[in-house]
């Protein structure tokens, strides 16, 4: 095989033809993904123009027709001298010629998504038409194209101060079935870039919605770290997180926080390329850190009795971002989202293990609270595994568990059509318990406020009387120990005072299934009881009112005065406990006359960050509330 000169031209310059022919090849498909990495690819040389150290501001238009871009860089500006090889400009050869990029763009890790540098003649073989302006040697220079071909030579259109780089595009219609792009994408995709290239700045114009937004973070990922931990709410178990910048034959970025989080939650990146998916990078991250955090509870003699660490003690509550700049990343998986190149995995272990091992030698209280978060992870995993093997035996032998005292069981459990209400209050309680049908219904009181689960450790849930009653009830276990199919009731029906108070302790409830059991609730077994607020006697006539709205309908209604007709008299129940038993089962238990939401986890395509911002910080909305019988969905402002 030659390694001769021409040789390699013949590959370098190839025409576009073959991109227009199979686009897929190039970008993945057609779809919304590959429209949406067209836009990354012009973002992508600009950033590598920043990173490379010539440019810092990078501003991204989406035009008013929502399907044209423009991004602009203060850099270099791509040469326009000729090319000795083609006679032609370089600036031409970038745009016309595939595999072109490779020529001028090496020496940093150009690679974004894996295209090595093809880039911009990609983007423009697949646009109706693409505009390069470029403002070097006191100069504005512009370069037409349609469909990939030049649409006249490199004209000098004025003079310049400066220099850098506008390629503005507008996808082909006749590639792509939708050319419309999605503002909050794009506005997603330059957000982390900030975050990714500390002190870069990005402006997004979206003249779609006439918003205009700017990102900058002097200090990189731990800015990122900063915004997860407010946006999920967490809560860091030491101050000053762990960072890591070291580069050998590949750059990596790191920074790690351990929280009272239940989870783990690392994002990683590679090229600034997000990879949910993980791969050999994130793979070498849990091995140098299980590495570093073993050697250190071993160095110190640290390790506990009667309980041995996994993996998954260890990063129990980690929360971090992980980002690589490397040369020719292969991705892989579905969604070409998980790196797959083996040499990286020892390489960021080598990185991390060493680095981290002698941080947490260098932070010794740091260290303490770390190593016993992470003992008592491993201890509430035990004690969650021993008292579902122990649930698992009594029902096995007896058929018995133990079940809370305060639990007033029904007579037939384990059908689906029996029910558990979990009651606000003992006295509420005691009304519920009169007025129930004890076959099919279970009555569980709880006293007061519930812990608030959105962020504390299993270990807290599981000391927590009232929600381990909950969870002893209900007898499918939690967490990674949550088993469906030992579910006792059909429903698990909520009721709470129809006030302030009922909805806080409402949406307690709410949040710890979602956390710890979030399976009852995507199945569907989850209600919320809708005790009424008022009654209003009307001579013979009783009717119950849910709210305020209700009650004007039903007086508007029903209450007109005239002859004959009483004067309303209108009841408000200051609490479930000053319910008769009998109103109660008519109005709230009854399953042929009350009125049930179920609760649903909100569109699951939202992301905690989405809802957040949409809700400000609201637990309650990641639920959605659907009338159990009726066809139209409400929202409840729970
Ligand atoms: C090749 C060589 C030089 C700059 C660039 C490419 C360049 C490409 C892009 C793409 C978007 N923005 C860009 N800015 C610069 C270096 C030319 C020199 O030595 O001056």
């Amino acid at each position: 095989m030659t390694t001769s000169y021409t040789a390699k031209d013949i590959t370098v310059l190839e025409g576009l033809d073959p991109v227009r022919k199979r686009p897929g090849m190039y970008i993945g498909g057609v779809g919304s993904a590959g429209l949406h990495h067209l836009a990354w690819e012009i973002v992508d040389n600009a950033i590598d123009e920043a990173m490379s150290g010539h440019a810092s501001l990078i501003a991204v238009t989406l035009h008013a027709d929502g399907s044209s871009i423009s991004v602009t860089d203060d850099g270099r500006g791509i040469p326009v001298d000729k090319h000795p090889q083609t006679k032609k400009s370089a600036l031409e050869v970038i745009f016309t010629m595939l595999h072109a990029g490779g020529k001028f763009g090496q020496g940093n890790y150009k690679t974004a998504g894996g295209l090595h540098g093809v880039g911009a003649s990609v983007v423009n073989a697949l646009s109706k038409e693409l505009v390069a302006t470029v403002k070097r040697d006191g100069a504005l220079w512009e370069q037409r194209f349609k469909q990939g071909k030049p649409d006249g030579p490199l004209k000098k259109v004025g003079s310049a101060r400066g220099t850098g780089t506008t390629v503005y595009f507008h996808p082909d219609p006749t590639i792509f079935p939708k050319i419309e792009f999605e503002p909050s994408v794009i506005r997603e995709r330059l957000e982390v870039a900030s975050y990714l290239h500390k002190g870069l700045k990005l402006l997004f114009d979206d003249q779609s919605n006439g918003k205009k937004e700017t990102f900058e973070h002097a200090e990189g990922l731990a800015d990122f770290l900063k915004k997860i931990l407010a946006e999920r709410i967490l809560e860091p178990i030491h101050e000053t997180p762990f960072t890591l910048v070291k580069e050998n034959g590949l750059r990596i970025e790191l920074v790690l926080q351990w929280t009272e989080a239940t989870d783990e939650l690392v994002k990683s990146y590679v090229n600034g390329i997000p990879t949910g998916s993980g791969g050999t990078h994130e793979n070498g991250l849990r091995a140098g850190l299980g590495k570093a955090v073993r050697n250190y509870i071993e160095t110190h003699s640290l390790s506990p009795k009667g309980v041995t660490l996994s993996a998954e003690d260890i990063r129990e509550g980690l929360v971090g971002v992980l980002s690589v700049f490397m040369e020719e990343p292969q991705f892989q998986g579905q969604t070409k989202d998980r790196l797959n190149n083996p040499e990286v995995l020892s390489v960021v272990d080598s990185m991390v293990r060493p680095a981290l091992e002698l941080w947490l030698n260098e932070n010794r209280s740091v260290a303490e609270a770390i190593v016993g978060r992470i003992i008592l992870a491993a201890r509430a995993r035990e004690a969650s595994r021993a008292a579902q093997q122990e649930v698992s035996r009594k029902s096995a032998t007896s058929n018995r568990l133990t079940l809370p005292g305060k639990l007033s069981d029904c007579s037939s459990p384990n059908r689906p059509d029996s029910e558990i209400f979990v009651v606000e209050g003992d006295s509420a309680g005691g009304s519920a318990k009169q007025g129930r049908d004890r076959t099919r219904q279970a009555i569980l009181p709880l006293r007061g406020k519930v812990l608030n689960t959105e962020s504390v450790s299993l270990a807290k849930v599981l000391e927590n009387k009232e929600l381990s009653d909950l969870v002893t009830a209900l007898g499918c276990g939690l967490g990674k120990n949550f088993d469906l199919s030992r579910l006792r009731y059909g429903k698990v029906i909520i009721l709470a005072d129809a006030d302030s108070d009922g909805n806080h302790i409402a949406t307690l409830l709410l949040t710890f299934i979602y956390r710890h059991m979030p399976q009852l609730m995507a199945r569907g077994h989850v209600y919320l009881a809708q005790p009424p607020l008022y009654r209003i006697d009307i001579g013979k006539e009783t009717h119950w009112a849910l709210d305020d709205a209700q009650r004007e309908r039903i007086l508007a209604h029903h209450g007109t005065p005239g002859p004959g007709k009483a004067t309303p008299e209108i009841t408000r129940f200051k609490g479930l406990g000053e319910m008769m038993p009998k109103v109660l089962w008519e109005t709230t238990l009854n399953p042929k006359t009350r009125r049930l939401l179920r609760v649903e986890i909100a569109d699951q395509i939202l992301t905690d960050r989405v809802i957040n911002e949409l809700m400000g910080r609201d637990a309650s909305a990641r639920f959605r509330f659907i009338m159990d019988r009726a066809e139209e969905a409400e929202e409840l402002d729970v």
